[in-house]
């Protein structure tokens, strides 16, 4: 087995304005301090942290009909799509650390930029399609897909600070794995569209190992291409990862959900990856805080190479008596 030669740049995205509550724009550095960095190095990974990015307070940024915080969402995100365009310009894989789901926007047209025949895998209890006049919350973290999909650009309004975003993908070129709260008008999308899921029942019918191996053979029906991989830490039971705003009961436990970052990384086409929603404020003991941090940070070793059967370097000699 060889050691990852990834050059990662990491991007943190500390913001919160997709969704109403306070705390997960502190998921960055806490991420950061359950030893990301120290330990992508320490499995063969060059790494350069790009830091955090500072995003100004937008005054009178009113409701757009139920839509809340528009233009602080829409400029968040151009922010983030030039910060992940400039990584992938200097040829690393790019890891943004969120921050909310609404910048998914952000990170994949910032991506798609420079790779525009990417794919997405989207890991999460959500599906996060609501478009801005299906939202039953008002929360932005809840659509960031529907401003990705062509096919559903006819159905979204032009919202203030959005008028920047024009869809990258097509409906067949994304694909959710952990489903369990889909509303009915974000359902009635996935069918009328005819988008690929696996929801947590059919991770139960078929088992994740069956489910990866579907997921690569829709991702790579025609060619091999580069895959961005949307993980919302929610994605894992809440046993896991209870650090976060909206947990779902009956989740991916912690093996599924490694296990799903150790077959992303085998197929070698992992160009950007996205790990959101954690909520350090929403823990009740630190062990809820640091559980779910170490899940964080054993997702994104995951994708980066990290065997569980463990590694050594192939120059490697045991030691003379
Ligand atoms: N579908 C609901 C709830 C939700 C979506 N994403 C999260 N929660 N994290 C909504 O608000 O759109
Ligand atoms: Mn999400
Ligand atoms: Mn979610």
């Amino acid at each position: 087995q060889r050691r990852s030669h990834h050059t990662v740049g990491i991007i943190g995205a500390p913001f919160w304005k997709g969704q109403p509550k306070d705390g997960v724009e502190k998921g960055p550095d806490l991420i950061r301090s359950a030893g990301l960095v120290e330990n992508l190095k320490g499995q063969g990974c060059s790494v350069r942290d790009y830091g955090n990015l500072k995003f100004e307070n937008v005054p009178d940024d009113e409701p757009f009909g139920k839509v809340q915080r528009p233009r602080s969402v829409g400029r968040a995100n151009k922010q983030l799509a030039d910060a992940v365009h400039a990584i992938k310009n200097d040829g690393h894989t790019c890891v943004m650390l969120g921050g909310d789901h609404s910048l998914a926007i952000g990170s994949i047209l910032g991506h798609a930029a420079s790779h525009r025949e990417l794919c997405v895998v989207w890991v999460d209890a959500h599906s996060d399609i609501n478009t801005p006049l299906t939202t039953p919350s008002g929360n932005i973290h809840g659509q960031p897909v529907s401003f990705l999909i062509r096919e559903l650009h006819p159905k979204i309004p032009v919202m203030p600070g959005f008028s920047w975003i024009k869809p990258c993908i097509s409906a067949q070129d994304i694909i959710y794995i952990g489903l369990r709260d889909v509303d009915p008008e974000e359902h009635y999308i996935l069918k009328y569209l005819g988008i690929k899921y696996f929801s947590m029942t059919e991770v139960d019918h078929l088992g994740i190992a069956k489910v990866m191996e579907e997921t690569c053979d829709h991702i790579f029906s025609k060619v091999k291409r580069p895959i961005h991989l949307s993980y919302d830490i929610d994605a894992l039971d809440p046993s896991v990862s209870p650090a976060t705003g909206t947990p779902v009961v009956g989740g991916l436990t912690y093996r599924e959900g490694i296990y799903i970052t150790e077959q992303i990384c085998q197929t070698g086409m992992l160009s950007a990856l996205d790990l959101v929603e954690v909520n350090p404020k929403i823990g009740r003991t630190d062990e809820e805080i640091s559980s779910t941090a170490k899940a964080a940070v054993d997702v994104i070793l995951g994708c980066f190479g990290r065997l569980r059967e463990g590694s050594h370097n192939p120059d490697y000699c045991l030691p003379q008596p």
